[in-house]
């Protein structure tokens, strides 16, 4: 039994009435739509909007996994760790995630900007749609938690503080057990088509890719670099564009329970590995061009990633020692590590539970080879990572691994 009272669309406007910092952004008095929107895997989501058009998202987590239900408890102290990384991350790039307004960590309740006239970015890839701009302004908000949240930014004692309240066990587990463990090792709660068995059974018995995942789970628990989203997706992701544009004019990243102090190379792994899950969609339906410009967005994100990054390095603590060599080699090390961590979030959504739309959308004929491009992909690039982590070389053997082995 959870000892707070879960929100309801009967009590919001109570509940913003309430809260005199809540009432003044939004009419508790005039609501004229109150949803529950939550499409993810945990919590409940709530938009709000009065007679005179302003919105509102509550968002409340619940004590156990929203997926399963009661049976899988989990701590709902995780919307702290999500509001503490909002705030930090909208404190060195505010025009890429929503505005907190409140928390409440007695309900668990966090109160922010609302973003319904922005779209999901996943549903706007499935649906075919171009965001021009979101994969750059990732890269930009992944550089900027990099420096910003890090040692070459963060005066000793409060990044202390900073490492010691992110710790974050219940939220790591599912990553260290759903991302890195189980896929390649089994678990009942893996599923795949009949179809795909024996590329399941190649995988799980593919010794680089055992090991490969052995250190990826090793880096994931042991690096403290930067406070990370831990969950960067393209579900996590918002984008807009002016009517008639594919230009976004605005790129949010949200829902950042999983956040960590952990290894940079992560976020940028999840990105990458969702662009080629997007890609593996787009060849799987015979849309070769679009199935590319997928790719490039692999490119795009590392490529802003890369100038945020370089950006603020001038104003890094101690040049004494983290000289212009130190950069490069951190961020070819950083660049290898996304491979790696890609490999690992691209092959869970194959195999592993909460699998993605994008892939499980396809009608099974075409989910069966987008599977095994993907398992494939994955094994090749624990490998290939070590000779040669250029971005461009990702996403030609993308190109040509996902192209060969669609089906119809
Ligand atoms: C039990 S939570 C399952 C997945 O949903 C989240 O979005 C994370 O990716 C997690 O692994
Ligand atoms: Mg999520």
């Amino acid at each position: 039994m959870a000892d707070y009272e879960f929100l309801s669309e009967q009590t919001v406007p109570d509940y913003i009435r309430e809260h005199p910092e809540l009432a003044a952004k939004i009419d508790p008095d005039t609501l004229v739509s109150i949803r529950e929107v939550g499409d993810g895997n945990l919590n409940l989501v709530f938009l709000a909007s009065d007679a005179a058009g302003r919105g509102m998202c509550l968002k409340q987590a619940l004590p156990y996994v929203r997926m399963t239900g009661e049976g899988w408890p989990m701590t709902p102290d995780r919307a702290r760790h999500e509001v503490d990384s909002l705030r930090a991350h909208h404190a060195l790039t505010p025009a890429l995630l929503p505005e907190v307004y409140l928390y409440d960590p007695q309900r668990y309740i966090i109160a922010m900007e609302d973003l319904s006239d922005h779209q999901v970015w996943r549903g706007a890839l499935i649906a075919g749609e171009r965001h021009e701009g979101a994969a750059t302004a990732m890269g930009t908000y992944v550089g900027a938690v990099a420096f910003g949240t890090s040692l070459f930014a963060m005066d000793r004692e409060a990044l202390a503080r900073a490492i010691a309240s992110s710790v974050n066990p219940q939220l790591c587990t599912i990553t260290e057990d759903l991302v890195f463990s189980e896929p390649v090792s089994g678990s009942d709660r893996n599923a795949w088509l009949p179809g795909n068995q024996p590329d399941v059974v190649g995988f799980q018995a593919d010794d680089a890719m055992k090991q490969a995942m052995g250190w990826a789970k090793w880096l994931f628990m042991t690096k403290t670099e930067a406070l990370i989203h831990g969950d960067l997706h393209t579900g996590s992701v918002m984008v807009r564009t002016p009517h008639g544009s594919t230009t976004c004019d605005s790129v949010k990243a949200f829902d950042s329970e999983f956040a960590f102090y952990g290894p940079l190379a992560f976020d940028l792994g999840a990105l990458f590995a969702n662009y080629v899950i997007a890609a593996a969609r787009a060849f799987a339906l015979d849309e070769d061009a679009r199935a590319e410009w997928c790719l490039s967005l692999v490119t795009q994100t590392w490529a802003g990633f890369d100038a945020e990054f370089r950006r603020r390095w001038p104003s890094r603590l101690d040049a004494r020692v983290w000289d212009e060599a130190f950069l490069e080699r951190l961020l070819l090390t950083w660049r290898s590590e996304a491979w790696l961590f890609a490999a690992a979030k691209m092959s869970r959504r194959m195999i592993g539970a909460a699998k993605t739309r994008d892939i499980e959308s396809l009608p099974e004929s075409l989910r069966e080879g987008a599977v095994r491009g993907i398992l494939r992909l994955a094994r090749r690039m624990v490998v290939e990572r070590d000779q040669d982590s250029a971005v461009e070389h990702l996403t030609s053997l993308a190109g040509s691994i996902l192209a060969e082995t669609r089906t119809n």
